[in-house]
């Protein structure tokens, strides 16, 4: 096991993974810029680095700067939590030719899903069903026109290099295809510095369900059920829950052990997610993400596992010491993620926390690295806690979520805790009927 990691990341991720090392028993070196010298994450550390300036780019994306913060301290290992640096391979390389250990899978695994094409070819090699669409990259019409006679409109073209719905764009028939695939073309060579497109069967009305795997590079792997992301605005994510609420259990034990056996095969080390689209009664794979993710903590409530100490453990080279039998799920959970934002416009809302009251008792949990007097800096994303409650139901996780938000005060700054005060009086909230589209019709509809 490692004696010192240090935490490539801020807020309540990087409290996350400091309450993680601490109960391992290991010393952990925080990370920040110089607007961060008064973050909880600091404060709480073992040892602390300056990193650089305010912008993220000149700190924690400073990759020169971490790896020397690496050295002056004598850290082994770096955990890169999510956001950052946590999907970038050459990062990674870079550790490994220091001799620090990146805690996430091989630089190789994270290059191969984080370009999209390499990514489903290589799912739907591995056995995960895919969305119908182009065999890779498409280049002219002519190609785009043979794939939607091939497939059926609407269509949905994408950039390889996208993510996080950039540069998307849905063609409704054969004639709106020449302008959808030259303007997603141009979007992404813009955005990302790499036009190339491919076009999948656009569905209309899915829900996003991520299954959460586990794996240990040695060949074993298991996953931890699915969670339900579909409330979404603008491609952010705004409530998570784990189950599904559309999933029985065994359409969960099919999709979890297609894709935990695909994982095991990849010799995939750590824990990973794999998004699909869901509509219909079918899974449809479109991405994987190669890190820990914002909502992984309902999937904790759910299965008993801190998955932040297996993510450490199988990096320090242990191998996984249960088998998929072995992992029981019960109750559910829900996660609210509280933003500093206007609930309805989801304009940020930086600047001093007056006051500051948790909810607390049994089943709630709140990770958040905000105190009372803290200034928010206007710098990095608005994210400043996570409510996630546990009930044996799904019912008394909504009442115990609704008790929880009566008891939350957040003073001083405009926070996303009005919005799911308001969610929980909806009717297709409380059962569970919602696709991608709900929320930003939800949102509409009260703008009025
Ligand atoms: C789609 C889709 C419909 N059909 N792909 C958006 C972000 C990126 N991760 C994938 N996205 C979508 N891909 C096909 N073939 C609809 C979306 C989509 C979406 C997906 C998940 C959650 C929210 C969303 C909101 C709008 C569009």
């Amino acid at each position: 096991m490692f004696d010192k990691i240090l935490i490539a990341n801020r807020g309540e991720i990087a409290l996350r993974v400091l309450r993680a090392c601490r109960e391992l028993g290991i010393q952990t070196v925080a990370v920040h810029s110089t607007a961060d010298a008064d973050a909880m994450h600091v404060k709480l550390a073992d040892e602390s680095v300056c990193i650089g300036p305010p912008a993220a780019k000149d700190s924690y994306l400073n990759i020169a700067a971490i790896v020397a913060a690496c050295e002056i301290t004598g850290a082994e290992a770096v955990h890169p939590g999510y956001g950052f640096l946590s999907e970038n391979a050459k990062f990674a390389e870079i550790l490994t030719e220091h001799s620090i250990k990146f805690i996430g899978p091989s630089a190789e695994n994270i290059r191969t899903m984080g370009d999209k094409i390499e990514a489903k070819r290589t799912a739907k090699a591995l056995g995960i069903p895919v969305v119908p669409g182009s065999e890779g990259g498409v280049s002219n019409l002519e190609d785009a026109k043979r794939v939607g006679k091939d497939i059926g409109y609407p269509v949905i073209i994408k950039a390889t290099a996208g993510g996080g719905g950039r540069g998307m764009k849905v063609a409704n028939n054969e004639s709106e295809l020449e302008l959808a695939v030259s303007t997603a073309q141009s979007e992404a060579k813009a955005a990302f510095g790499n036009g190339e497109v491919y076009i999948e069967k656009y569905l209309q009305k899915p829900r996003h369900i991520e299954v959460q795997v586990l794996g240990d590079g040695q060949g074993s792997a298991v996953h931890l059920g699915e969670r339900d992301c579909s409330l979404q605005r603008r491609h952010q994510k705004v409530w998570e829950e784990a189950h599904s609420p559309a999933l029985n259990p065994e359409q969960r034990d099919a999709i979890g052990n297609r894709v935990a056996k695909a994982m095991a095969n990849m010799s995939y080390e750590g824990v990973g997610t794999i998004e699909f689209l869901y509509e219909d009664g079918e899974f449809y794979f479109i991405e994987m993400n190669t890190r820990l993710q914002v909502e992984h903590p309902v999937t904790e409530m759910i299965t008993g596992l801190d998955l932040v100490q297996e993510q450490i453990r199988v990096a320090s080279g242990n191998k996984l010491n249960y088998k998929q039998s072995d992992i029981q799920f019960s109750g559910h959970a829900i996660e609210c993620r509280i933003n500093a934002e206007n609930w309805q416009t989801f304009v940020p809302s930086p600047g001093k926390v007056d006051a500051v009251h948790f909810p607390g008792g049994l089943g709630v949990r709140i990770d958040s690295a905000l105190y009372s007097g803290y200034r928010i800096p206007p710098y990095y994303d608005s994210l400043i806690g996570k409510l996630i409650v546990f009930g044996k139901t799904r019912t008394e996780c909504l009442m115990r979520l609704r008790r929880s938000l009566s008891e939350f005060v957040i003073e001083g700054v405009d926070t996303t805790i009005p919005l799911f005060q308001r969610l929980l009086g909806e009717e297709d909230i409380i059962n569970g009927h919602y696709d991608i589209h709900w929320l930003e019709k939800f949102l509409a509809r009260t703008a009025q």
